[in-house]
């Protein structure tokens, strides 16, 4: 019988402060389970690939019963509010574990409670908000009791069926086909319609739409600067040659069942040669040849924590970068904190060194020299700066509330020399990290500075060699101006504070959108900047440009096509990681 909940809600409230206030508690000691925010729920509980997909089941007898058709609307729902945070396998991520043996001994009636109004440690409060019923609250108070359905695995097998060479390499164009200036073409992500649009930086005219995966994510770009390579959320590879006279796919190939990284080796002498894919589900990275996208080597990274040493079944691949200083890729390791320096002069004999940094490795970038990895361990408020010459980390550094650099910024600071920034998810600080242990060994991987931005809920911040501003965006801020425009430091003026562009009104779409402003991107001169004006799929978005000297609006790119754009990738400075 199903209890209705404000009768429960009496009997469990005291249940419901009491276990926050323990967990809180137990927080404070152990930095892997921190405070969740607001903006971080809202980030990590993106819907999942993995709901479509079929799994292995099994009930749990001492778990309250079922229906099929019980459990299947549950375990969608699950994939498509709760799996960011809480894990595939319930194991915890940026949420709590939700293991059949501790939500058991809880109970229905309290699990309900704790759904239907959420917590103050960051559970979403899911009935009262309106974005559940009471009997969707009740069907997943019993849905987590039960065994979590498993995904199954995605082996070579699977991928060679996936696996297509649209224009094999000898049928490729010998030369540039095109009379666009391909190092100057923005990749802009076309999130809900799982497209890329390429846009000519110079004319600010779309070159093409291109088909990727669902939910596209991220572009990056060859070491030559000829391929585009595009992941979708559901692990869809996309390789775009730039050199076709209407750029377009080549190749493609499905890695997994959910993902969000790649790049391309991009050492000398391996330049275009080999890429690299990183999953979510099932937890592994893998090896493909650079030109057709053929899987070679797939590599799991299920293993232990850096910190407990605990075993953990499903630590997904956050970002990937290439290294310029010798033949490695540098992939991080999510939940076991711990990131992988992947050498891959011989994918037959693969060497990877093993360096534990923190756990929640998310996001981050290189320094202006390419000597340092800078990676945002986000749930543990750090940032590890791992050594890429000498293969081991150089330094793990507090910052503040869940840092989201994307690749960060680098400047020169008037005082302290380079640095590399982060903004924050979790509070309005911007930390800079100075990176020249050479020539200010005192600064070196220490908090030089903290500048205080518009707010929280900050994704992306950049800034490029030929600039003297910082572009920091709030795109999750809860405050709408704030989030719909984006603060610029003068970084020659730091202690001058910020000024605050107004972004999405400068688009001038209709008013009814989110209109969140996200990523700054430069173009290749460094002399202007770009930003997407995001609202929803049935809504007007746009892209703004902004002259980096005036601070003056450039142009607004508006055109049918671009619906939901996010992140916008400029072919030169993704190639050179210049940012
Ligand atoms: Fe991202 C980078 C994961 C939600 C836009 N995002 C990354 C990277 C990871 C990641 C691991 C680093 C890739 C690399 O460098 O190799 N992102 C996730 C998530 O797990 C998360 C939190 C939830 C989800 O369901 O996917 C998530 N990301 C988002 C968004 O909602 C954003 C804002 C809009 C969108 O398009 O989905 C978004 N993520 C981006 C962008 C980058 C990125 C634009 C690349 C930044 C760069 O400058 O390189």
């Amino acid at each position: 019988m199903r209890t209705a909940l404000p009768r429960v809600a009496l009997i469990a409230a005291s249940l419901l402060f009491a276990w926050p206030l323990a967990a809180q508690a137990q927080n404070a000691a152990d930095p892997a389970k921190k405070e969740v925010l607001p903006a971080d729920v809202k980030y990590h509980s993106g819907p999942s690939p993995l709901a479509a997909v079929p799994m292995v089941e099994s009930r749990n007898p001492k778990a309250p019963p079922m229906t099929q058709a019980e459990f299947d609307v549950a375990r969608r729902i699950y994939f498509e509010r709760c799996a960011g945070c809480h894990g595939v396998l319930r194991k915890g991520a940026t949420g709590k574990p939700l293991t059949p043996d501790i939500t058991t001994a809880k109970g229905t009636d309290y699990l309900k409670v704790f759904i239907a109004y959420g917590s103050p440690a960051g559970m979403p409060n899911w009935q009262t908000s309106g974005e559940m019923s009471e009997e969707q609250v009740d069907i997943m108070a019993r849905y987590i009791q039960h065994e979590p359905p498993t995904p199954p695995e995605f082996s070579m097998a699977d991928m060679l069926a996936t696996w297509k060479v649209i224009v094999p390499p000898e049928a490729r164009p010998k030369k540039k086909e095109n009379n666009f200036n391909i190092a100057n073409i923005f990749s802009t992500t076309l999130r809900d319609t799982g497209e890329v649009a390429l846009i000519d930086g110079d004319t600010k005219q779309i070159i093409n739409v291109v088909k990727t995966g669902y939910a596209v994510h991220i572009s990056r770009t060859s070491a030559s600067g000829r391929y585009l390579y595009v992941i979708g959320r559901d692990a869809k590879i996309n390789m775009i040659d730039l050199w076709m006279a209407k750029p377009d796919n080549v190749a493609e190939v499905r890695v997994g069942l959910e993902a969000r990284s790649v790049d391309t080796s991009k050492f000398k002498g391996f330049e275009d040669k080999l890429a690299i894919a990183g999953s979510y589900w099932p937890p592994q990275y893998t090896i493909m040849k650079g030109d057709t996208l053929e899987p070679l080597k797939i590599v799991s990274t299920r293993g232990n924590t850096v910190d407990k040493q605990e075993y953990h079944p499903e630590p997904r691949v956050a970002s990937i970068v290439a290294s310029h200083y010798k033949p490695e890729f540098v992939v991080n390791v999510k939940e076991t904190g711990q990131t992988l320096l992947v050498d891959y002069s011989n994918v037959d004999a693969l060497k990877v060194t093993t360096i534990g940094t923190a756990r929640f490795l998310h996001d981050g970038g290189l320094d202006s020299t390419h000597r340092y990895f800078m990676v945002a361990a986000n749930q543990s408020n750090k940032i590890a700066a791992v050594d890429l010459k000498e293969g081991k980390l150089a330094k793990l550094i507090d910052v503040g509330k869940i840092p989201h650099p994307g690749r960060g910024a680098n400047f020169v600071h008037p005082q302290y020399g380079p640095v590399w920034s982060t903004g924050h998810l979790g509070d309005d600080t911007i930390s800079l990290i100075g990176t020249d242990p050479a020539k200010h060994p005192a600064q070196a991987f220490k908090v030089v500075a903290t500048l205080k931005g518009q707010g929280g809920g900050s994704l992306f911040l950049k800034s490029h060699p030929k600039s003297d501003h910082l572009y920091v965006d709030t795109p999750l801020n809860p405050d709408a101006a704030v989030a719909q425009s984006v603060a610029v430091f003068n970084v020659k003026a730091l202690d001058k504070g910020y000024t605050v562009l107004p972004i999405a009104q400068w688009a001038g779409i209709a008013d009814d959108g989110a209109k969140r402003v996200v990523q700054p991107e430069f173009n290749k001169a460094g002399d202007e900047v770009w930003f997407s004006v995001w609202s929803a799929k049935d809504k007007q978005s746009a892209l703004v440009v902004v002259d980096d000297k005036t601070l003056k609006l450039k142009a607004v790119i508006k055109d049918p096509r671009l619906i939901t754009p996010t992140g916008h990738f400029n072919v030169n400075n993704t190639q050179h990681d210049i940012y």
